[in-house]
C-alpha cells in the first residue's frame, strides 16, 4: 500500500518531483492507479480548494498544486488508457467557454480512454464551434466540464445546440447537479470520472 498521506501532502505543497517519485514508486510496486487517485491526488485537490475557500491558500498555490497533480496524472494516464475495452465509440470532451479548469476534465478523459472509448480532448475554454469540431471527427457523445457557476450556464446553449442531432450532451463538474442537468435537457450528469464512464456506457447501450 502506498503512502497516500505523503502523496496528498506533496500535491498540496506543489512538489512536482516528490509527486513524480511517489507515483513512480507506487506504480513500480503494483499499486492500483484508482487508489492513487481516490486516496491521494483527488483529496489533495479538495483540501487545497477548502484552504482557498478559507483564505488560507491563494491562486498561485492552487496553480502549483494543480501542476504537481498533472505530473502524477501524466504517469497514470498510459496505464488507464492501456487497460480498457476498445471500440466503444467516440467522446469529445472539453471545459466550457470562459473556464480554464482542466484537472477534472483530464481525469474524465483518461478514465474514458481507460474504459476503451476514443476520446477527443478539445481542451479548455470551448465554445460550441469547438465542440462541433469533435462531432465532425465522429463523436456521438459531447462531455462538458465546468468548475465555475459563471460558466456552467453555457452548457444550456450547448445542450440546445445539439438536441435532435443524434449527439448526446453529458455534463459534469463540481458546481453541477443532476437537477441542473435535467433542467438544461442534458442527456446525463455524473459527479465524478468513474461515473462518467458508467454514464457513457449507459448512453451507448440505449
Ligand atoms: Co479555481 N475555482 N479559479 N482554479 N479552483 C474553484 C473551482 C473554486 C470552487 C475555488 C473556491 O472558491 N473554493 C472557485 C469557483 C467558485 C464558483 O464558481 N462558485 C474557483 C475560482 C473562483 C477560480 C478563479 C475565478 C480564481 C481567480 O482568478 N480569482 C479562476 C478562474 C479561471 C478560469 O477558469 N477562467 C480560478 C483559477 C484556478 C487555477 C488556474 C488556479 C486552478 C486550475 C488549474 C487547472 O485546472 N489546470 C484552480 C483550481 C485548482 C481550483 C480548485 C482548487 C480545484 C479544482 C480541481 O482541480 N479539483 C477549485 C476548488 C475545489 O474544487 N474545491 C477551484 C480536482 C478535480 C479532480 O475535481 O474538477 O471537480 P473536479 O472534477 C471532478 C468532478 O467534478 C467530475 O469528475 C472529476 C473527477 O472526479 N467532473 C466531471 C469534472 N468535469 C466533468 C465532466 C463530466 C463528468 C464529470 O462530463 C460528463
Amino acid at each position: 500500500m502506498s503512502d497516500y498521506l505523503a502523496l496528498r501532502e506533496a500535491v498540496i505543497a506543489g512538489k512536482r518531483e516528490a509527486v513524480t517519485e511517489i507515483v513512480k514508486g507506487a506504480l513500480a510496486a503494483g499499486e492500483d492507479v484508482n487508489l492513487l487517485l481516490d486516496k491521494g491526488m483527488i483529496p489533495a485537490m479538495r483540501e487545497i480548494g477548502d484552504r482557498f475557500s478559507r483564505n488560507e491558500a491563494y491562486v498561485p498555490e492552487l496553480l502549483i498544486a494543480a501542476r504537481a497533480m498533472q505530473s502524477g496524472l501524466a504517469l497514470i494516464e498510459p496505464l488507464l488508457a492501456g487497460s480498457g475495452r476498445k471500440d466503444l465509440g467516440t467522446v469529445a470532451i472539453g471545459t466550457v467557454k470562459g473556464d480554464l479548469h482542466d484537472i477534472g476534465k483530464n481525469l474524465v478523459a483518461i478514465m474514458l480512454k481507460g474504459a476503451g472509448y476514443k476520446v477527443i480532448d478539445l481542451g479548455v475554454n470551448c465554445d460550441i464551434a469547438k465542440f462541433e469540431e469533435g462531432v465532425a471527427q465522429g463523436a456521438t457523445i459531447v462531455a462538458c466540464s465546468s468548475l465555475l457557476t459563471t460558466t456552467m450556464t453555457y452548457m444550456r446553449e450547448i445542450a440546445d445546440h445539439f438536441r435532435g442531432r443524434g449527439v448526446k450532451v453529458i455534463v459534469g463538474g463540481a458546481p453541477l447537479t443532476q437537477a441542473f442537468a435535467d433542467e438544461i435537457g442534458a442527456a446525463g450528469f455524473s459527479e465524478d470520472a468513474s461515473g462518467a464512464v458508467k454514464l457513457a456506457d449507459t448512453l451507448r447501450a440505449s
